[in-house]
């Protein structure tokens, strides 16, 4: 993936293939797993990397319920949901299997991506943003209510080195951005956690070269910045 400057993109938003428009920002975990699936499909786009406090007035008019990430495609649709552009651009493009999983299926996959958003993510909120959430929220007890899903992950991960066999697959790419940020809210508490399988499938991901590249910070990250994602 490289990243070309604003005039170049603005040359391919007008030629005759014009490319699918990214509504990102850079540590959305959300957002991450999309740039990921556009990467791993090769599939180009302009990249806006948005201000959360800030949004372009386009992406709203188009998403009004003013999350990232958004994909606008050529054709007017728009993709508003993260695992909706990774759905999209993987069943074009799949050059990697991630919708192959070496074991189990796509519906398994999406089910353990459904905890993942929804009590993983709750706990996840209530422990790394505690005080949004109130006095009465106690960010340790959230903690351990989310490393319940961290264990089920590391026993996953006996014998096989990713969720879904010995390849990375959808369900890897997806969950790993979560699992960072939690990572990340307590990093000594996290390393210290009899959780070895899922500590390597971490720094696995986090060292990966899809990873850097969908990490590399942009030089504007100003809300009008117009680039490109280029693989
Ligand atoms: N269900 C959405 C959730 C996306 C989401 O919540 N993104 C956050 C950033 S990580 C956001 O845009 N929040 C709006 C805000 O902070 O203003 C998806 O899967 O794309």
């Amino acid at each position: 993936m490289d990243v070309t400057d604003d005039q170049a993109v603005t040359g391919a938003e007008t030629s005759c293939h014009p490319l699918p428009v990214l509504y990102s920002f850079r540590r959305c975990p959300y957002a991450m797993r999309a740039r990921l699936a556009l990467t791993a499909s090769r599939q180009d786009c302009v990249l806006r990397e948005v201000v959360l406090r800030d949004k372009p007035a386009e992406m709203l008019e188009l998403s009004p319920k003013g999350t990232v990430p958004v994909l606008h495609l050529p054709d007017g649709q728009v993709l508003e949901q993260s695992l909706d552009i990774m759905r999209w651009t993987l069943s074009r493009h799949d050059p990697e299997g991630w919708l192959r999983p070496e074991a189990g299926s796509v519906a398994e996959m999406e089910a353990l991506i459904g905890e993942c958003d929804g009590t993983f993510k709750h706990h996840l909120d209530r422990y790394k943003y505690s005080v949004r959430y109130g006095p009465e929220t106690d960010p340790l007890y959230h903690r351990g209510e989310g490393a319940t899903f961290l264990k089920h992950l590391n026993e996953r991960l006996k014998g096989q080195a990713h969720l879904f066999g010995n390849g990375p697959s959808l369900a890897d790419f997806a969950i790993f951005p979560f699992v960072r940020q939690f990572a990340n809210t307590g990093r000594e508490w996290f390393d210290a956690q009899p959780l070895a399988n899922l500590q390597t499938w971490l720094s696995g991901h986090l060292s990966s070269d899809i990873f850097q590249s969908v990490m590399r910070r942009r030089e504007d990250t100003d809300s009008a910045a117009v680039q490109r994602l280029l693989h």
